[in-house]
């Protein structure tokens, strides 16, 4: 089997990035060992304080955000970083040549149910004639991102990875190495998967609502066929079920917060699970336009999300341009 090192090497992946990949990795395996000793370290529960977006902050979730940020501050390819936990972006080395955003631990409601979290992250390149690093520096489009991936922490800690060359799957061994598993990854085009939180279904707009009553009605409805639907509320679970055998993963608007555009964050979660999706031969909007495409404002940006199997995507846009 294929160490990840070896494999980006052949993949012909520029060195500085297959470096910065392996101190991810290196944070990533120390939050996944937190993880695994649980209570045993009294890292479940809450922080009792709040993050920028208001949510209140598990342990782990600081954790997390600490450990990431400590690694990616010691290396001198990093300028900069911005992270769901982190009001502001946090400089590194001045002469950095890429940015990093991250969302430490994504999913942490579900921490203390001892169901699946992850780390999502996505690199860009540092602004060549910016000094310094501002906010301002990160604000680029996701079709910008050098690589983006996530790490499961699942059965299997996973590493799910793209530097623009299709989708890989690494997993971590006993012995502190991830090997590659499963190589270029491709998303089924059709699906009778989706996943959507149903709760919030008298908050949608009409063409997500005509899109999952059609979905509803199975074999006898306009879709003609019967639907499944999954809810794991941790995207990284959702996104790699949907690598690994397809559907549709949607956290559209809703009128609970109208002036945000949905609840998920553009930087560090939307832009890097759509350049996986896209890459996997998926697609992934924002009910208007491609994800990658939508030019930020803030680092804390949120965006609407729809991502997954093309032909469900393809309709779930049918449904908002006919409305
Ligand atoms: P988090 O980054 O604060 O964990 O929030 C993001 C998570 C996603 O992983 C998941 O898709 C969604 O929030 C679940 O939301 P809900 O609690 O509405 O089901
Ligand atoms: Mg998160």
């Amino acid at each position: 089997m294929q160490r990840l090192t070896q494999f980006l090497k052949q993949d012909e992946t520029p060195a500085d990035l297959i470096e910065l990949i392996n101190l991810l990795m290196s944070a990533c395996k120390e939050v996944n060992s937190k993880l695994q000793n649980g209570a045993l370290e009294g890292i479940l529960g809450s922080a009792e304080h709040e993050n920028v977006q208001g949510e209140v902050q598990k342990k782990l979730d600081v954790i997390a955000n600490d450990i990431i940020k400590l690694t990616l501050s010691q290396s001198a390819l990093v300028r900069g970083m911005a992270s769901e936990e982190e009001e502001h972006s946090v400089a590194a080395d001045l002469d950095g040549k890429f940015l990093v955003t991250f969302d430490p631990l994504d999913g942490s409601s579900n921490i203390d149910v001892n169901v699946s979290v992850g780390t999502i992250f996505s690199i860009l390149p540092a602004p060549k004639d910016a000094t310094g690093c501002k906010d301002e520096d990160f604000l680029q489009p996701g079709n910008q991102q050098i690589a983006a991936g996530y790490v499961l922490y699942g059965p299997s800690c996973l590493l799910v990875l793209t530097t623009g060359n299709g989708v890989d799957v690494f997993t971590l061994g006993h012995n502190g190495e991830f090997y590659l598993t499963r190589e270029k990854i491709q998303i089924p085009e059709t699906t009778r998967e989706f996943a959507i939180n149903m709760s919030n279904q008298r908050f949608w707009d009409k063409p997500v609502q005509d899109y999952i009553s059609d979905l509803l009605q199975g074999e006898d409805g306009p879709r003609g066929k019967r639907y499944n639907m999954r809810w794991v509320a941790s995207m990284v679970a959702e996104v790699h079920r949907i690598l690994t055998r397809g559907g549709v993963f949607l956290y559209p608007w809703d009128s609970r917060e109208p002036k945000k555009p949905g609840k998920l964050r553009l930087m560090y979660e939307g832009n890097p699970m759509s350049m996986l999706v896209e890459q996997a031969g998926g697609r992934s909007v924002n009910t208007q336009k491609e994800i990658v495409d939508v030019e930020p404002q803030n680092i804390h940006e949120r965006v609407s999300v729809v991502l997954g199997s093309k032909e469900e995507v393809d309709a779930v846009m049918d449904y908002h341009k006919n409305a």
